[in-house]
């Protein structure tokens, strides 16, 4: 679907709300088409992306203190599963598991990625499951009666506003058979650190953020020059994230469909969020949604977190 021209009505309508709100913003799950994700891919392996290889290091070291949450013949629910690499880490680890759900809004990409992982794991039931983890999930027969463990790394939780990531937190504990969460978060650091991540040398991040420009164009009938908004990465402090923005060079009209939306020079929209948290913000977030900290694993330099929540 992602290659051909069809208009997506929920992305059109959605856009022009955004793009007709004060200040104007996009959702990030829109970045997600094919081009998206594989976009997505190369800022994962840039110099400047720490979270990435930070992750993976805490995964390959820690999966030990995962396994004992991980019950006999147990459900791995992963969410935002993308190219699905951190969860190999588990599947090599823990051979409990004998279900895997990736979900994911990207879905050719989703299933390109859950064939490889069925050649790869013959023993393992490999259901994919394309929808966005914002709505309700029509979770997979093959769930119900396991132990459901719910993977969801990449700080994509981040990507969130707070009270849409406490209730997505709330609905997986509200899952059946759910027995815990592991839960990959970015921490605060050193701003410098953290623009240089969202505004890489290479101009990877740029291209990420100007796609959703492109999937407009073909997707929802607008008619913007991708080039005439500048990409710009801003560190909130009052809020406690990245903000990627995209800012007009120019006083400019823009088409969406049948309607028009004026840019003035300077305007930004609002492209994506990236909260960054500590132990503490990460517990308050996660305690009235149902959840405890039961593992806190982190690198040496204190970058990144994986926990393990337990239902309280
Ligand atoms: N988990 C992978 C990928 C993170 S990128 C990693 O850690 O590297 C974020 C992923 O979440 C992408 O694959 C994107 O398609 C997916 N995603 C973003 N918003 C989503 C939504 N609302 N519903 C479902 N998937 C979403
Ligand atoms: C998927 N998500 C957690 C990434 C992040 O770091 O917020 C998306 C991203 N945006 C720019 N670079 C990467």
């Amino acid at each position: 679907m992602d290659t051909m021209t069809v208009i997506d009505p929920q992305l059109h309508k959605e856009a022009l709300a955004g793009l007709r709100a004060e200040p104007k913003v996009l959702h990030p799950k829109w970045f997600y088409d094919e081009r998206g994700s594989a976009l997505f891919e190369q800022i994962t392996v840039l110099p400047e992306y720490y979270p990435t290889r930070t992750e993976l290091s805490i995964l390959r070291e820690h999966v030990g203190r995962i396994a004992p949450y991980v019950e006999e013949d147990a459900a791995l629910i992963e969410l935002g599963s993308g190219a699905s690499t951190k969860t190999r880490i588990l599947l090599d680890a823990l051979d409990a598991v004998g279900a895997y759900v990736p979900v994911d809004i990207s879905e050719t990409f989703l299933r390109a990625v859950a064939q490889e992982i069925d050649r790869s794991y013959p023993d393992l039931e490999v259901i994919p499951l394309a929808g966005d983890l914002l709505q309700d999930l029509d979770l997979p027969d093959a769930v119900s009666g396991r132990p459901a463990v719910g993977f969801f790394p990449g700080s994509t939780l981040g990507n969130l506003e707070p009270p849409e990531a406490r209730a997505l937190l709330r609905r997986i504990r509200q899952w059946p058979d759910i027995a815990g969460l592991v839960l990959g978060t970015d921490l605060v650091k050193d701003p410098r650190v953290l623009v240089s991540a969202y505004d890489d040398a290479q101009g990877v991040t740029a291209a990420f953020n100007r796609n959703v420009l492109v999937r407009l164009n073909r997707e929802a009938g607008a008619d913007f020059e991708p080039d005439s908004f500048m990409h710009e990465a801003r560190w909130n402090p009052d809020k406690a994230r990245i903000e990627m923005h995209l800012v007009s060079r120019s006083d400019q009209d823009v088409r969406i469909g049948s309607e028009t939306v004026s840019f003035r020079e300077g305007e930004s929209i609002h492209t994506e969020n990236s909260h960054k948290y500590t132990r503490a913000t990460l517990e308050a977030m996660a305690e009235p949604s149902g959840w405890r900290i039961a593992e806190f694993m982190t690198d040496s330099d204190g970058l990144f977190a994986v926990t393990v929540l337990l239902p309280d």
